[in-house]
């Protein structure tokens, strides 16, 4: 087993959007321990787990969707429940997928706050957005009413964040756990902005697809990336550990 040093992850992390490191071997109490070392517990609003240990075990239930096994859109965790976590801690536990199902999604956010955007996504962040909720086991607090919600926030650091969710696709995997919005646009029209807006950070340079192995451990800064999920494939198993934290 690798010797594990949450700071210095952490501080990778900070420097690059994410820090990734295999062959840990870790069972529950050790990831609660090293999420503990990452910082202060972030505020717990979902259906299960704590902000300490979260298990996304890939659940057959029909209404589950993040912790089930629908492709998740790119998206800042705590958007739709009023908090932001500075780290997301994932720990894989146990993976058994065929290439392309299942893998965690990353992207800069400075792909859409920094660079020169095409003129018709320029205007994305100027609006609220809004979202419905569907998930209601993830999201037992918010779901089931319109939600209008700033897509940037300042930071603590005084700097420029994301905090976004977009929609899920037809392409992919149903359930939806959420529908998004511009605020003075129907869903239909946003629609087409967010397919561009996503494909746009897809093809970005920054954009990368993790496949899992065991005893992977990705720790990401939510105020630098948006992240995401490929669809599930049925039957198969994906069990991680998810930790959110504040410094
Ligand atoms: O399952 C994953 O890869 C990511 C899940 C996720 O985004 C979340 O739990 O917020
Ligand atoms: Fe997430």
């Amino acid at each position: 087993m690798t010797a594990i040093d949450p700071g210095d992850l952490a501080a990778v992390a900070t420097r690059d959007g994410f820090a990734l490191v295999g062959d840990v071997n870790f069972g529950r109490s050790d990831f609660e321990v090293f999420v503990q070392g990452l910082g202060t517990l972030a505020t717990h609003r979902f259906g299960t787990g704590s902000a300490g240990l979260l298990d996304l075990d890939a659940s057959p239930l029909p209404d589950r969707v993040v912790t089930g096994r629908s492709a998740l859109p790119l998206h800042t965790d705590g958007t739709l429940v009023g908090t932001c976590p500075k780290y997301i801690a994932l720990y894989c536990n146990a993976v058994d997928q065929p290439t392309g199902s299942g893998r965690t999604e990353l992207c800069l956010q400075s792909e859409l706050l920094d660079a020169t955007l095409p003129p018709d996504l320029s205007t994305v962040t100027d609006v609220d957005w809004e979202y419905y909720v569907t998930d209601q086991s993830h999201f037992p607090d918010v779901a089931h009413r319109w939600l209008s919600i700033p897509p940037a926030v300042r930071s603590a650091t005084g700097t420029t964040r994301l905090n976004v969710a977009l929609p899920f696709t037809e392409e992919r995997t149903t359930p939806a756990g959420w529908s998004v919005r511009l605020a003075g646009s129907t869903e239909e029209d946003s629609r087409a902005v967010f397919a561009r807006l996503d494909s746009y950070l897809r093809g970005s340079a920054s954009f990368y697809s993790h496949d899992w192995a065991p005893g992977d451990l990705l720790v990401l800064d939510n105020e630098q990336v948006l992240h995401g999920r490929t669809t599930i494939e049925p039957g198969s198993v994906r069990h991680l550990f998810r930790g959110q934290i504040n410094v």
